[in-house]
């Protein structure tokens, strides 16, 4: 059950759920059509994509509704929309077609469903609503509270990595690297940290899609240089971790980072990488027999995926379940969503999980 929750918001909750997957094609394509009736001279002047949200944008607000209602927890809608509205100013776009989106969405579902399931979504909404009136995205996303506290130079390598400059950024990690001896602390301490703020220059619009890429492709070779230093100290253990990003989830990198550090601290880990087929995993799983099981979400809307996959690794696999354990941006957002997820245990960062397995 959610943390909080009688029996009887449980199973309007569920039906809330039910009713938002079932409705989302019409609410979205109603809203849609309510909007541009309302601003018609944007169509034509701007054609179907507009400063009007599009049926993909209207498909995000509806995932994320989703996500707070089935963890019970309205701050992952509340930040969702405090998040889209900096993307939005900053691109020359207004939080006031986002707040008219939410209303019409709370219209539609109050009209289409009864009062005790409209509530629970029109609730989350209107919550929504109410942080896009609080102002911008506060100066910190809720996942900081758990950011691994800076080494030096963590400014100066996220300068070269937007820009490009690889041997500037060689040389910072090269520093942190002499100066720490340990991947796990230059991964969580340095390379997260930087990877932190090129997200929010990007959610700012003061990057470009193609420079967060860059950024990403630099820390990837670089970590994987120091992977490669540090494995020379690490001898082989009897003791088995498998890592996956599930289903959905492309953000791969923190995972890869957990995976690297569990192999240098002596253990033997197989690394699936991003986007695991749910069934495959659990095959894997059953065929492998990991001590260890961690698995990777990267937004909200993928946490109750990762619960479906968690539930069925422990159906499928009963007394030869390994531990489970969790992590990622979402989990780190909201405190003890891991227990709502099923999970043994979770960690906050790569550094921390080795520890707690240890
Ligand atoms: C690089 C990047 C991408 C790359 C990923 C490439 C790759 N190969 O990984 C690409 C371009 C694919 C991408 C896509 C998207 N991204 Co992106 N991305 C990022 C960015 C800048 C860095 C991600 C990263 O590597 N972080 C560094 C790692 C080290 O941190 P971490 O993931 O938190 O991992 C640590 C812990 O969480 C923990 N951990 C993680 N997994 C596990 C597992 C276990 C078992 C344990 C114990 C611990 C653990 O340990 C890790 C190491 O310490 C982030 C910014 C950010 N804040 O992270 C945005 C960010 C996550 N992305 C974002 C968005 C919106 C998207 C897209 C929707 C964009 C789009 N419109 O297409 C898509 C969605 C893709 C998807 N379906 O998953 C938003 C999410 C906002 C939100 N509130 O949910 C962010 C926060 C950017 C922002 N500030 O707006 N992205």
């Amino acid at each position: 059950m959610q943390p909080g929750f009688t029996a009887a918001d449980e199973n309007a909750s569920l039906q809330a759920i039910e009713a938002v997957e079932r409705l989302s094609d019409d609410a979205i394509r109603w809203v849609a059509d309510e909007l541009y009736r309302r601003y018609a001279e944007l169509t034509v002047v701007r054609g179907t994509r507009g400063r009007l949200p599009t049926q993909q944008d209207l498909k995000d607000h509806l995932e994320f509704l989703n996500g707070a209602l089935q963890t019970g927890a309205s701050i992952f809608f509340t930040d969702y929309v405090r998040w889209l509205a900096t993307v939005l100013e900053s691109r020359g776009g207004s939080k006031q077609s986002l707040d008219e989106s939410l209303e019409l969405l709370r219209r539609f579902f109050d009209e289409a469903l009864e009062s005790t399931i409209s509530d629970r979504i029109s609730d989350v909404l209107e919550q929504g609503r109410f942080a896009l009136a609080g102002g911008r995205e506060p100066s910190e996303p809720p996942y900081c509270a758990y950011r691994p506290r800076d080494l030096p130079h963590v400014a100066a390598l996220t300068k070269c990595l937007i820009n490009g400059d690889v041997e500037g950024a060689r040389s910072f990690s090269q520093m942190s690297w002499e100066a720490s001896g340990d991947y796990a602390e230059v991964a969580t301490r340095l390379f997260q940290p930087a990877l932190y703020d090129v997200g929010i220059l990007w959610q700012r619009n003061q990057i470009t899609v193609a420079q967060e890429h860059l950024a990403t492709a630099i820390v990837q070779t670089l970590l994987t240089q120091i992977y490669l230093t540090a494995e020379l100290f690490a001898g082989p253990s009897r003791r088995t971790a498998l890592f996956a990003g599930v289903e959905g989830s492309e953000h791969v990198l923190g995972l890869r980072m957990v995976s690297d550090a569990f192999e240098i601290a002596g253990w033997t880990v197989q690394f699936l990488g991003a986007n695991t087929p749910t069934d495959d995993l659990v095959a894997h799983l059953d065929s492998t027999r990991p001590e260890v099981a961690g698995f990777s979400a990267s937004m909200v809307q993928q946490l109750p995926t990762l619960r479906r996959l968690i539930g069925v690794v422990r159906a499928e696999l009963g007394s030869r379940c390994p531990i489970i354990m969790v992590g990622g941006l979402p989990t780190n957002q909201l405190n003890e969503v891991w227990r709502w997820l099923g999970a043994d245990s979770w960690s906050p960062d790569a550094a921390k999980a080795v520890k707690e397995m240890t």
